[in-house]
């Protein structure tokens, strides 16, 4: 169990010559520009998914890191942090950007060994990292207000504020991706961050602190305390004194997250993953939708939010896309994440259990296609086979809850009408994508499809920091990327001058 607490020592000499250079101590908290143990001394143990091996220590923070964390936060916004102007924080941030490019290949390294994400995917997340750092970097100065007009003698205007001190607790599946979305935004519009990792892997976000301190950042406008979530995220998400909550992961916790808020009255953005639809009608391009509906469903393990893993396809081409589908199934293959593979293990054994009890409720289901893992897994890896089910009732379990592991459904339908029914019933809306080449069913479609994404003719649109994204139902709310999160990382003042 990754959780479990193991007391030193710092750097477990586990790993061999190959093992990932990490660069600082892993075992350290960063608060107010110092790097320094929990206050209990306790650290917890890193499990690499690919074997099961120790791979270092890190800091079990918990309340008193939490309350340093924030009085650091408070006071980088009393200082040079909330002095700064957004032209200047612009070019912290893409300079962070900029760093994080240079070191691309050693942030995948570590999120390799963390994740056991496949290489190619890894380095697709820092590079996805560096992108939101520029795009907030230069968004930084073209953020502001407005005047109103208003009563004779009034002139009216708005100012964009920050929140104050904000708290982000992020998963494990995307920490680079989470991180440059959530905190990016956040530091973009002069607010002060606590940043609290997965406790399955946070490497990468500790790495991220290093490269924002080498960037200029100043001390206290970013802090980093690992930790378990009961008691480091409880502890932030409690926190009187935090302004601002933005949480993704399930959606238990999210629920917690979102009571603890509510106590001292402050706004959360909730991200809550899904069950995201793909519609394939009879008219649509084949050729170009089956590289979608597989990789949408296995890419990361399946552990993304917006994992595709539920594919409705109308009956005129069902046999067609089981039968392209089943054979794409049949290539993909599962290992070490070194090996880079089209898939690695799952985050944790903990994580396999859990979807091998799904693929357990699927035994009276047809299996129309499964991977393979390969023979150099080692058996302490958490690998799991990506297994494609045909024929798949709407209201079964496997159609309808979150399984965050390399599954997908194959659903048949004849009408549009039924196919949205399917599509909008489940309790979540993250995204949800349309092949056909019907303009008008498209239009119609994107209208009425419960998610808050809609993809025409594609899937993701390649996750762009420029896209608004966030769900609807049981996939949270509030919106993350794009300009639509520094609308919602910070505070709108109007200010009402009377001069007659
Ligand atoms: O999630 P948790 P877990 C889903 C996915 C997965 C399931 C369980 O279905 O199988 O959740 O994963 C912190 N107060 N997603 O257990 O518990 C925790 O330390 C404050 C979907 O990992 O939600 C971690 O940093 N924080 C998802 C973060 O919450 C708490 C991504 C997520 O952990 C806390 C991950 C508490 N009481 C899982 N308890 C997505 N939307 O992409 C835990 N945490």
């Amino acid at each position: 169990m990754p959780n479990s607490q193991i007391p030193a020592p710092v750097m477990p000499d586990t790993k061999t010559a190959d093992a990932t250079p990490i660069w600082f101590d892993p075992s350290l908290c960063l608060i107010g520009g110092v790097w320094t143990p929990a206050c209990s001394g306790e650290t917890l143990a890193l499990v690499d998914p690919s074997d099961g091996s120790n791979l270092c220590q890190i800091a079990r923070g918990g309340a008193a890191d939490i309350d340093a964390a924030v009085a650091a936060a408070e006071a980088a916004l009393a200082g040079d942090w909330g002095r700064m102007t957004a032209l200047e924080r612009g070019r912290i941030l893409t300079r962070i950007g900029q760093l994080v490019l240079e070191r691309v290949d050693d942030l995948a390294a570590l999120e390799v060994r963390d994740v056991g994400k496949p290489l190619t995917q890894a380095r697709a997340d820092a590079v996805a990292l560096a992108r939101y750092c520029e795009f907030y970097g230069g968004a930084a100065d073209k953020v502001h207000g407005e005047t109103i007009p208003y009563l004779d003698g009034y002139t009216v205007y708005t100012l964009r504020e920050p929140h104050g001190v904000t708290g982000h607790i992020v998963p494990w599946n995307y920490p680079m991706q989470i991180i440059g979305r959530s905190v990016g935004a956040a530091l973009t519009m002069g607010n002060a961050c606590v940043l609290k990792p997965a406790e399955e892997a946070c490497l990468t976000a500790l790495a991220f602190a290093h490269i924002a301190q080498e960037a200029g950042l100043p001390a206290g406008a970013l802090n980093v305390v690992p930790g378990i979530g009961a008691e480091a995220g409880a502890a932030l998400t409690a926190h009187p004194q935090v302004h601002h909550i933005s949480f993704t992961g399930s959606v238990a916790t999210g629920a917690l997250v979102q009571q603890a808020a509510g106590k001292n009255v402050v706004p959360v953005t909730l991200e809550l993953g899904g069950k995201s639809p793909q519609l394939v009608f009879d008219d649509a391009d084949l050729d170009a939708a089956l590289p979608f509906l597989v990789n949408a469903g296995i890419q990361n393990g399946g552990q993304t939010c917006s994992a595709s893993s539920r594919i409705l396809v109308q009956r005129g081409v069902y046999d067609t896309v089981k039968a392209r589908m089943s054979a794409a199934y049949g290539d993909l293959t599962v290992g070490p994440a070194a090996d880079d593979l089209r898939l690695g293990p799952l985050i944790s054994n903990r994580q396999k259990d859990i979807v091998e009890g799904f693929l357990a409720k699927g035994a009276d289901l047809e299996i129309a296609g499964q991977g393979q893992i390969v023979d150099s897994a080692p058996a302490t890896g958490a690998y799991v086979r990506p297994t494609l089910f045909a024929d798949v009732p709407a209201d079964h379990a496997l159609a309808q809850q979150e399984i965050f592991g390399p599954v997908q459904v194959l659903i048949p339908f004849d009408t549009e009408e039924e196919a949205l029914e399917i599509a909008n019933g489940t309790e979540f809306g993250l995204v949800a994508s349309v092949w056909t080449r019907d303009g008008a069913r498209q239009m119609r479609l994107a209208k009425k499809l419960r998610a808050g994404q809609v993809f025409l003719n594609n899937y993701g649109a390649g996750g762009g920091a420029e896209l608004p994204f966030g769900g609807v139902g049981k996939s949270g709310h509030g919106r993350e990327k794009g300009f639509e999160a520094l609308y919602g990382f910070s505070q709108l003042k109007t200010v009402a001058a009377h001069h007659g």
